[in-house]
């Protein structure tokens, strides 16, 4: 702890909260019940009507969690990984909305928490507190003064609806997969269009495809997918994983994704073809993310990766019938650069007569018309549309708050060229702000769920730490947070990950800095150096 911080800050006197925090995801939930336990007065704001985060809002249809819902919990209270019962190898969105229920009524959260409240600025005053703005539709803005602010706002909660010409003057129903209706919505005998071939687009293709009378996918970039192997668990299996939950968890993080799953093998290289093959062939079989955990240098060698991308290859070419479909549903980029897709029947889909797949870069779309979307060369009839087209990722969230720091200094300014954090936990200007799974944290190459327990306790540990020797202030040093994005850098630039326009590095949406924001040395490291810091006194950060 470095206590040559500088100027002093004047008594602020008594705030309406110690802790502020925003959204009620899993992490804002999970905040909410330690920083309570931990004798502070803390309260949750969130936009949406409800408990769940993206959960919450990703209700399209075949939403699913690509980490095993076993693993894809809290660990954090073990009566609470015991009693819940989870039904399929991978969760569907209402269950998964369902448990974040049952977390909320099971820790009486629901008392401290606010919803329909937008948080819409905080500012950081000159009297050692932030004094955060909250909109509610049909009421005053309000102000709420509290001594620390922490962002629980999600990595992939902005939509990113893409600018198309015309996209206002269609008259049929819109849709973007993050702002799904609450009411069912029926596709039965309709013509629908689907923009984007990501996560969101693959989960959800499948099913609209059974509904719709024609289905047409606009696809800008193939998509690398593995089949997930979904299946109803096993009791017996999950009596198993009960016996020892803790066990399972604990080996989870010493894994690079904290999640278990076979371990890979050192090169693709060193195998022979058929070898090689065999192991893909495995791990496809098995089902899911586990498939990149072949080889441990799928991610570091381009040949090496090449291997991997032409197994998936091969097996769009055997499962998609139509030759010309199958070219263009192969994708040409690295495999894993884009995060890879999991999925039940993708390919499969485009061998119904009703889906018809278009590639956006031999026929780009010209605009959306009043009945449909107009590529060269034709319009494709529509009676409703789904942008698939994701999110502005991991700092959309933060930016879109007017966030001020020290001196007035604006969080979007600061972020001008792409995000500056230390730890992704805090940044240098903005004292007492703390981000869950913020940019420079592995947060999205990790499973979400340990990664936001990590960081939450280290938040509440960290805010405990500091009532305990009476000071109220912590920011993160300039010179710390410099070495930090640094090494978030260095680690990422020696990866293939970085080599493409992914979300990760902000290139999906238009203007924003190219900057691969995720920390990409995995779980472990992460994890072990935010407890050498915290145990260091919180080293890099000045305390007053
Ligand atoms: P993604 O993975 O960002 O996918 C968005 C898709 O939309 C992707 O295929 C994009 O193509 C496409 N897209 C984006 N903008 C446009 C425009 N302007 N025109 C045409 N197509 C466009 O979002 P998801 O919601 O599917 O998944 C996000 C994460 O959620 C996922 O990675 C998991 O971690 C869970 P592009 O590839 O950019 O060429």
């Amino acid at each position: 702890m470095n206590d040559t911080a500088d100027a002093a800050v004047p008594d602020s006197g008594t705030p309406d909260l110690d802790a502020l925090i925003v959204g009620a995801g899993f992490a804002g939930l999970y905040l909410l019940h330690r920083l309570r336990g931990a004798g502070f007065r803390a309260r949750v704001y969130e936009a949406g009507g409800g408990v769940g985060g993206t959960w919450y809002w990703n209700r399209y249809p075949g939403a699913r969690c690509d980490v095993e819902s076993l693993s894809y919990s809290y660990q954090f209270d073990e009566a609470l990984q015991q009693e819940w019962e989870w039904t399929e190898r991978y969760a569907v969105q209402p269950e998964i909305l369902r448990y974040a229920n049952h977390v909320a009524d099971r820790f009486a959260l629901w008392p401290d928490m606010q919803f329909d409240t937008r948080v819409a600025a905080a500012h950081w005053d000159a009297d050692g507190l932030w004094r955060v703005r909250l909109e509610a539709e049909g009421r005053a803005p309000e102000t709420v003064t509290a001594r620390f602010c922490i962002m629980a706002t999600g990595c992939l909660s902005t939509a990113n609806l893409p600018d198309i010409p015309g996209r206002n003057s269609f008259r049929g129903a819109t849709y973007h997969t993050g702002r799904w209706p609450h009411e069912e919505v029926d596709f039965t005998g309709l013509r629908v269009a689907v923009i984007g071939t990501g996560s969101s687009a693959i989960q959800s293709i499948p099913a609209i495809a059974k509904q719709a009378a024609q289905l047409t996918v606009f696809q800008r970039t193939a998509n690398y997918s593995v089949p997930a192997q979904n299946r109803p668990l096993d009791p017996a299996e999950v009596a198993a994983v009960k016996a020892d939950y803790r066990g399972l968890r604990e080996e989870a993080k010493t894994r690079f994704g904290c999640f278990v799953v076979d371990l890979p093998r050192p090169s693709a290289l060193a195998d022979s073809p058929e070898q090689r093959v065999a192991e893909f062939e495995r791990r496809w079989q098995t089902g899911g993310l586990t498939f990149m955990a072949s080889y441990e240098d799928l991610l570091y060698d381009a040949e090496a990766n090449e291997t991997a991308a032409e197994f998936v290859r091969a097996k769009i070419r055997a499962t998609v019938r139509d030759p010309e479909t199958a070219r263009t549903l192969m994708p040409t980029n690295v495999i894993g650069c884009k995060r890879l897709c999991v999925d039940t029947g993708y390919f499969e889909t485009y061998n119904r007569p009703n889906v018809r797949l278009i590639d956006i870069n031999e026929q780009p779309i010209s605009e959306i018309t009043g009945s449909g979307v107009a590529v060269e060369g034709e319009e494709i009839a529509a009676d409703a549309i789904v942008f698939a087209t994701g999110f502005d990722a991991m700092t959309g969230s933060l930016k879109r708050i007017d966030i001020r720091g020290r001196g007035g200094l604006p969080l979007r300014d600061a972020w001008e060229a792409g995000p500056r954090t230390y730890l992704g936990l805090a940044v240098n200007g903005f004292p007492n702000l703390f981000t869950i799974t913020g940019p420079g944290s592995p947060s999205v190459l990790t499973n979400m769920m340990p990664s936001i327990e990590q960081h939450v306790e280290w938040v509440s540990d960290c805010i405990e730490a500091l009532r305990d020797r009476g000071a109220t202030v912590i920011e993160a040093e300039r010179a710390a947070q410099d070495d930090w994005v640094g090494h978030v850098n260095e680690l990422a630039d020696a990866s293939l990950r970085s080599t493409c326009s992914s979300w990760y590095v902000g290139a999906n949406v238009p203007g924003k800095p190219r900057v691969f924001m995720p920390y990409i040395g995995g779980y472990p490291a992460y994890a072990a150096r935010c407890a050498e810091i915290a145990a260091a006194g919180y080293e890099g950060f000045a305390i007053r």
